[in-house]
């Protein structure tokens, strides 16, 4: 989850040209398949183990098959994710920073808010801990704080 995934599904003794479908099953949120050339790509939004049903025509022929995805959340550790907070782009990876956004409010950047999410899915805090006005606040700081450092940046 988080990561970016690339995975060509392949087929052996047509014509050379293969059609791909999906015939059953869900592919996990954030990944899709082409179904011109088989390709799986992406970056997960779920995790679990999902099944998928596939055919593959080629001319005259066809050929059906099931795929497994399976897909794990990564393990973090929480002084790395406040390290993270405290200095944003150097403890954690691309990968990671982008699977505590996806499972907080997915807006495409690593913010406060996501660690609630974080703190909450691990069960460390319970869901009602900051009233909604403080976390709003928070978000706010953090946006703001985000664009001083771009600022900074151009200078
Ligand atoms: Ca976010």
């Amino acid at each position: 989850m988080g990561a970016v995934y690339r995975d060509t599904l392949e087929a052996v003794g047509g014509t050379g040209a293969y059609a791909w479908t999906q015939t059953g099953g869900a592919m996990p949120a954030g990944l899709s398949l082409d179904l011109a050339t088989g390709l799986i790509s992406g970056t997960a939004e779920e995790d679990g183990e999902f099944e998928l049903a596939v055919e593959v025509i080629s001319g005259a022929l066809s050929s059906s098959d099931t795929v497994t995805l399976i897909i794990e959340r990564p393990s973090l550790a929480l002084g790395d994710i406040i390290n993270h907070l405290l200095a944003p782009g150097v403890v954690l990876s691309v990968d990671e920073e982008r699977y505590l956004d996806i499972i907080g409010n997915n807006n495409g950047s690593f913010d406060i808010g996501d660690f609630r999410a974080y703190l909450q899915e691990e069960g460390l805090v319970a869901a009602d801990i900051l009233p909604a006005a403080v976390v709003e606040a928070l978000e706010e700081m953090d946006r703001s704080n985000r664009g001083a450092a771009r600022k900074e940046e151009g200078r």
